[in-house]
C-alpha cells in the first residue's frame, strides 16, 4: 500500500536524482515529469510480470495494428488505474504543489486524426482492464496532428512537437529493432530442395525501432503493451548515406502523421509507412511466436492480428511473405494461417477514404509484397470464377484498373469482417461490401464502438462519478451495465438538483476556460449545444451554423422575443487539403465574430470555436454540454463515438438515425433523444429517384431562403468568398448531403429542446435515463465481444459480466 508519506518521500528523492536541485526550484513540466517517472517505476514490477506470465503461460495475444491512437494525456488516467490517484493528488497538495498544473504540463499525443485513432486507445485502455493479453501496434510519429490556430477566422496548421520534452512514458528498446526492406529486386530461384526461393538484391533497408508504453489496467495488476515503431538508419549502413537528403528520406518514413481522415491521398509516403509498422509489427510476432517453439500450426491459437482498418492491410501479404520464404511453408499452410490469424474492421463507407494504391507505386516500392498479393488474387478469381461466376467475382478483384484495392486484400486475406454500428454493418452487408457479403456471409458481423468510462467518466467528471457511487456504490466501475441502476433516481428531487449542480459546475469550469482564452464571456445558466468532431461535409456542420443563422435572424426581427439563451459550442480541425471544410470553418467564425459582438444579441446567444480540438479539450467540453449534435446525414457516419461520450455525461442527444445513434435510440427511448431528418432508407429512394431539388426545398421555406441569402448578402462581415461557394454547393451544386432537405425539421427538433429546456425538471430527467442508459457503450463490453467472437482470447478474470 502506498502512503501519501511514502510517496512523498520518494518523488523528493526522484527529483533530487533528476534535477540535483530542491522542489521549489522545479517547474511543473519537472514535476510532471517527476512524476512520471514514479509511476512508471511503481508499475514496472507488474509490466514486466504482465510480460513473463504471458510468455511463460503461453496465452493466445491480440497485436491491434492501428496506423493512430489518440491516448490522450496518461498521468492522471494511469494513477487511476494504479488505484493511487487519492493519494498521489493528497501527497503532492502536501508538498505545496499544484496538482492540475502538473497535470496540464502533459503534452496530449495527437498521433490521430479522429474518432478512428481515439478508438484504437479506448480499447488498448478495455483489453488491459479486462486482463486481456494484448498489444498496440503504431507508428511512432516525431510530429503528431498538426495544431489548429485561427487568424482572421481561417485555420492555420502548425507543426505539434509533442516530443519536445521528452516522454517519460515511453522506453526505447533498441534490442527489439528490426529491418525493413523496401525497393530493389527480387526474383525466384530454386534452392535445391524444389522450392522457390526470393533473392532480393539493392533493397534500402531501414532499422525499425520499437518503443514501447505501459498500458495499464485498471486495479488488476495488468500492464499490457503498446508498441510504436521509429525509422532509423542501421548503424551499419550509416557509411552508405552521403547527403543530408538521402538521410532525410528515412527520417521522413516516421515523421508526422498524415492528417486527412476521409480523403484518401495516394502518396508514396504513406505507402512507406503503412509496410513500415506492419512489416516490423509482423516481423516482432513472428520472432516471439518463434522464442516458444510451438508448432506452426498452432500460430493462429496463440495469435490475433487486427487491423484496424485497412492500413494495416498489408500484415496480409506480410505475413505471407515470413511464413513463404523466411520460414519455407507452402503456399496452401501459409494462407491457411494468415487468414486464421487476421482479423479486419471496416470504419468508412465514403468512397473518397478507401484505399486503393497504384500497381507501379506497389510494385517498384515492394516488389515481393506485390508478387504475392498477386498470387493471393490470382488463386481468389480462380477459385471463387467457378462458384460466383465472372461477374460477380471480378468485381471483387484485389487488382483492377491499375489499383490494388486495400479493402478487397483485407476481407480475402482475413476471418473476420466488421463494421462499428448495427446500420453501418448492415450497409456494408447489403451494400458496399455485398458482393463480399454473398461469398462469406459468416465473415462478417457487427461490432459496435464503445468508450473507456474511466477516462470520459471517472476523470473527466469526478463530481458525477461522486454522485453515483453515492447512489449505486461503486459496482458499476468494474461493470459498467449496473449504470443502468443510476435510473432508480430518475424522480428523485434531490439527486436531479444534485445533478443539475454538477452539470452548472462543469460549466462554469468551461466558461473560465472560454474567457481566459477567447475573452469571450458566456453564461453558464445558457444551454451549452456541442458539436465537437473532425470537420466534414458529411458531418453537417453546416446544417448547424445555419440553425443558429435562423435564430440570429429571429432575434434581430423582434428583440423582445423570448428565446432560451444558447451558447453554441464548436470544435474540429479541416483537413489541411480540404478546401471546403476550411472555408466552413471560416464561415462559422465569421457568423461567431457577427453574433458575439452584436449589443441586440447579448447573452440570448453566443458562439465559440475553441481551436485545436482534441482528447484533452474533449475532457473540458463533454462534461459541460447539454446538447450533443450528431447530425450527420444518415448512413454516413460509420458509428460515431462522441455521441457515447456526452451522453455518459448526461448531455441530450440531437440525432439523426445514423451510427450509433440508432442504438442510443434504442437504450434511451424515443422520449430522451431528439430525432430528425432523413432516414437511411429515405435516403436511398431520393437517390434512387434522383429528383431532389435543393433550390426547390429553399424556394418553398422562406425562413430557409433568408438563411441563404445571408451567405451572399453581406449581412456576415468577411465571408465574400466562403459565403458564395457554401451558397453554391447548397442549391447551383444540389446539396450533396441534404443539408437543406432537413433543415425545417432540424429547427423544429431544436425549438423541442427550447421547450423542453424550460422545464428544469423534465430536462434533468431526461439527462440521467442518458446517463443510466449508457452502460451497454463501455468500450469494457465491446472488447469482451472482440474477445469471444473475433479474436478467441480470453480475460484475466471474468468478473466484468455483460
Ligand atoms: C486512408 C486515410 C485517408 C484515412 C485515414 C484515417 C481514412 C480514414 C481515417 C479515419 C477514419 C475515422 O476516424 N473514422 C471514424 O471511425 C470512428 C471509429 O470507428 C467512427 O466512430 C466514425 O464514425 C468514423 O468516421
Amino acid at each position: 500500500m502506498l502512503t501519501t508519506t511514502k510517496f512523498k518521500e520518494e518523488f523528493e528523492k526522484i527529483i533530487e536524482g533528476l534535477y540535483a536541485s530542491n522542489l521549489e526550484d522545479t517547474s511543473s513540466i519537472q514535476q510532471y515529469t517527476a512524476l512520471g517517472n514514479f509511476i512508471k517505476s511503481y508499475s514496472s514490477d507488474n509490466w514486466n510480470k504482465t510480460n513473463q506470465l504471458y510468455l511463460e503461460e503461453q496465452v493466445k495475444q491480440v497485436y491491434y495494428f492501428s496506423m493512430e491512437f489518440l491516448p490522450g494525456r496518461m498521468l492522471k488516467s494511469n494513477l487511476l488505474n494504479l488505484g493511487i490517484l487519492t493519494t498521489v493528488r493528497e501527497g503532492i497538495a502536501e508538498m505545496g504543489l499544484d496538482f492540475e498544473a502538473i497535470v496540464k504540463s502533459e503534452v496530449d499525443p495527437a498521433l490521430g486524426n479522429g474518432g478512428l485513432g481515439r478508438l484504437a486507445s479506448c480499447f488498448m485502455d478495455s483489453i488491459a482492464s479486462l486482463g486481456i493479453p494484448g498489444n498496440g501496434t503504431g507508428i511512432r510519429y516525431r510530429y503528431g496532428l498538426f495544431q489548429q490556430k485561427f487568424v482572421d477566422g481561417y485555420q492555420v496548421e502548425l507543426p505539434e512537437n509533442w516530443l519536445r520534452n521528452g516522454n517519460v512514458w515511453e522506453v526505447r528498446k533498441e534490442n527489439k529493432a528490426v529491418m525493413v526492406r523496401y525497393g530493389g529486386e527480387v526474383y525466384l530461384k530454386e534452392d535445391g530442395e524444389n522450392k522457390l526461393r526470393p533473392i532480393y538484391s539493392n533493397t534500402q533497408n531501414i532499422l525499425a525501432v520499437p518503443y514501447d508504453t505501459g498500458m495499464v489496467g485498471y486495479e488488476n495488476n495488468v500492464v499490457n503493451n503498446l508498441r510504436l515503431w521509429s525509422a532509423e538508419i542501421p548503424p551499419e549502413e550509416e557509411i552508405r548515406y552521403k547527403t543530408i537528403a538521402e538521410r532525410e528520406v528515412v527520417n521522413q518514413i516516421t515523421e508526422v502523421l498524415y492528417p486527412d481522415d476521409s480523403n484518401y491521398e495516394g502518396q508514396l509516403l504513406r505507402l512507406r509507412q503503412e509496410y513500415f509498422f506492419t512489416s516490423a509489427g509482423i516481423q516482432s510476432i513472428v520472432r516471439f511466436f518463434k522464442k516458444q517453439g510451438q508448432p506452426w500450426s498452432d500460430f493462429p491459437n496463440k495469435i490475433a492480428i487486427h487491423v484496424n482498418d485497412t492500413h494495416p492491410a498489408l500484415c496480409v501479404p506480410e505475413l505471407m511473405r515470413i511464413l513463404l520464404d523466411e520460414e519455407g511453408h507452402s503456399w496452401e499452410n501459409a494462407w491457411d494461417i494468415t487468414k486464421k490469424s487476421i482479423s479486419y474492421t471496416n470504419h468508412t463507407i465514403m468512397q473518397e477514404a478507401m484505399e486503393k494504391w497504384p500497381v507501379d507505386m506497389v510494385r517498384e516500392l515492394l516488389p515481393r509484397i506485390y508478387q504475392i498479393i498477386e498470387a493471393i488474387n490470382q488463386r481468389h478469381l480462380d477459385r471463387k470464377i467457378s462458384l460466383y461466376g465472372e461477374e460477380l467475382t471480378y468485381r471483387t478483384t484485389i487488382i483492377s484498373e491499375g489499383y490494388v484495392k486495400m479493402a478487397h486484400l483485407a476481407i480475402i486475406g482475413s476471418h473476420s469482417v466488421n463494421g462499428v454500428a448495427q446500420l453501418h454493418t448492415d450497409i456494408l452487408k447489403e451494400e458496399t461490401l455485398h458482393d463480399f457479403y454473398k461469398m462469406y456471409p459468416s465473415k462478417f458481423n457487427n461490432k459496435t464502438n464503445g468508450i473507456t468510462q474511466r477516462r470520459w467518466l471517472h476523470l473527466a467528471n469526478e463530481k458525477l462519478t461522486q454522485l453515483i457511487d453515492d447512489k449505486i456504490d461503486q459496482e458499476w466501475k468494474v461493470n459498467p451495465a449496473e449504470l443502468r441502476q443510476f435510473k432508480a433516481y430518475s424522480k428523485d428531487s434531490e439527486t436531479l438538483n444534485q445533478l443539475s449542480d454538477i452539470k452548472l459546475e462543469n460549466k462554469k469550469r468551461f466558461a473560465v476556460y472560454v474567457k481566459e482564452k477567447y475573452g469571450i464571456e458566456i453564461d453558464p445558466t445558457a444551454l451549452f449545444d456541442v458539436q465537437i468532431k473532425r470537420l466534414h461535409a458529411y458531418k453537417r456542420q453546416l446544417l448547424n451554423a445555419l440553425h443558429i443563422l435562423d435564430r440570429y435572424l429571429k432575434i434581430k426581427e423582434d428583440s423582445t422575443l423570448e428565446l432560451q439563451p444558447r451558447v453554441f459550442i464548436f470544435g474540429a480541425k479541416a483537413a489541411p487539403s480540404y478546401i471546403y471544410a476550411k472555408q466552413i470553418i471560416k464561415f462559422i467564425n465569421a457568423l461567431a465574430h457577427l453574433v458575439n459582438n452584436d449589443p441586440d444579441i447579448g447573452n440570448k446567444m453566443k458562439v465559440v470555436f475553441v481551436e485545436n480540438y482534441g482528447v484533452s479539450l474533449a475532457e473540458l467540453i463533454i462534461p459541460a454540454a447539454d446538447i450533443s449534435e450528431q447530425i450527420s446525414l444518415a448512413g454516413k457516419e460509420a458509428s460515431g463515438t462522441s455521441n457515447m461520450k456526452l451522453m455518459l455525461n448526461g448531455a441530450l442527444t440531437m440525432a439523426t438515425l445514423d451510427g450509433a445513434n440508432i442504438e442510443i435510440k434504442d437504450l434511451v427511448g424515443e422520449d430522451n433523444i431528439f430525432l430528425f431528418g432523413l432516414t437511411n432508407d429515405e435516403v436511398n429512394q431520393i437517390n434512387r429517384e434522383g429528383n431532389y431539388s435543393s433550390i426547390a426545398v429553399m424556394e418553398a421555406n422562406p425562413r430557409l431562403k433568408r438563411v441563404l441569402n445571408c451567405l451572399i448578402n453581406g449581412t456576415i462581415p468577411g465571408i465574400e468568398e466562403e459565403g458564395r461557394v457554401i451558397y453554391d454547393s447548397l442549391t447551383l451544386f444540389n446539396d450533396e448531403y441534404y443539408v437543406l432537405q432537413d433543415f425545417a425539421s432540424f429547427v423544429a427538433a431544436q425549438e423541442r429542446a427550447d421547450t423542453l429546456y424550460q422545464n428544469k425538471l423534465a430536462w434533468n430527467q431526461k439527462a440521467l435515463i442518458n446517463i443510466a442508459s449508457s452502460g451497454p457503450f463501455s468500450a469494457d463490453f465491446t472488447i469482451m465481444r472482440y474477445a469471444d467472437e473475433i479474436w478467441n482470447v480470453k480475460g484475466k478474470a471474468e468478473k466484468h459480466a455483460s
